[in-house]
């Protein structure tokens, strides 16, 4: 049986992966906080649904004794890097925390490997953050890189551990760029999330307006769920590589308010106030993912489309008002 490890475990794309991997008959292994194991309402909830079929161990990303001892311990043959400060606005606030969590934490994990699971196949969350003031668009494997945030320049260095990792002692590592992904499982501080949880406020009438920054801003959005696929994928090749993955189409933050209204018959303007607290000192303008290496070489698509993600979304958050007020 093969074991997998996934740091981030507890994270929207560490809740479908690990589904994803059980389903294909993988024992799963996930890196946790101490303090998540002790609050697993409020900390595991994404996969509190999974807790019997996994196997947790407590860890931090900041300790290289404890991502040692946890792969000593699991000797995994594939490992899914997912963990992250991953809020690119949070990052602008703690700069060095952001840098030195998201830097030292890839090459903690990429050293531990090396030295207790030399042949563990490793996935490194890389980021369309990476492109940030984009040299060409659609943005493929080839686009130069020209990060925007501390969040962007810490999944550059990812980027080049990885790359350094398989260069230098021929380790099987691969670098997903994936492009913006969402899911009703999205954190609430993402704009998506953030749009669709208070449109269905709004619609319950708990709320009376959706405070939001830049709306001109462009982003690629797909669906989480079709995205771990491809993380999947990238491990399964003879040779470990790079990979981008999106949908190639993109969309305003305003195309996305727009619709999310409109699919719970709300017209946006009536409830939507700019605010200049969500503007970050430097935005990424434009994202749009060419993602033909993947469909050619891991014969990945994405599924679900923008119009179907948002109605998803919105859906799925009027739900679940409705049930906790039940
Ligand atoms: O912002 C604009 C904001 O925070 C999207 C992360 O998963 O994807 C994500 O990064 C856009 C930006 O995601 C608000 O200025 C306007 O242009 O949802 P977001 P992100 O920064 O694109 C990449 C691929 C990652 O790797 C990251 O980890 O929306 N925007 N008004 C707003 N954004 C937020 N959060 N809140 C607002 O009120």
């Amino acid at each position: 049986m093969k074991r997998a490890l996934i740091t981030g475990i507890t994270g929207q794309d560490g809740s479908y992966l690990t589904e994803f991997l059980l389903n294909k008959g993988y024992e799963v292994h996930g890196i946790v906080r101490r303090v998540a194991i002790e609050a697993p309402a409020s900390r595991l909830w994404r996969i509190h649904h999974l807790l019997d079929k996994i196997t947790l161990h407590a860890a931090s990303m900041e300790s290289y004794a404890s991502l040692f001892n946890v792969v000593e311990k699991c000797k995994p043959h594939e490992c899914y890097h997912l963990a992250a400060q991953s809020f690119v606005s949070y990052s602008f606030e703690d700069a060095f925390s952001t840098i030195n969590t998201n830097i030292n934490g890839t090459l903690y994990l990429l050293s531990a490997l090396k030295e207790r699971a030399p042949q563990c196949k490793f996935y490194f969350a890389a980021s369309s953050e990476m492109f940030g003031k984009v040299k060409e668009t659609p943005q493929s494997e080839s686009t130069p890189f020209h990060p925007r945030s501390p969040y962007g320049i810490s999944k550059v260095a990812g980027f080049d551990l990885a790359r350094n990792y398989r260069e230098s002692y021929d380790t099987f590592a691969c670098n997903g760029i994936l492009f913006n992904h969402e899911s009703p499982r999205r954190g609430f501080e993402f704009v998506t999330r953030k749009i669709t949880s208070t449109v269905a406020r709004i619609k319950a009438g708990k709320e009376k307006e959706l405070r939001l920054g830049n709306l001109e801003a462009k982003r690629d959005w797909g669906f989480a769920g079709d995205y771990v696929e491809a993380m999947w994928l990238m491990l399964q090749q003879d040779q470990p590589d790079d990979y981008v993955i999106a949908t190639n189409e993109t969309h305003s933050v305003k195309e996305f308010v727009q619709l999310a209204f409109e699919s719970a018959g709300l017209n946006w303007e009536d409830y939507v106030v700019i605010d200049k607290l969500f503007y970050r000192p430097a935005e990424v303008k434009l994202l749009q993912g060419d993602y033909q290496k993947s469909e050619k070489k891991l014969g990945w698509q994405p599924k679900v489309k923008f119009q179907t993600l948002v109605g998803m979304m919105v859906e799925e958050d009027i739900h679940g008002i409705r049930s906790n007020s039940r």
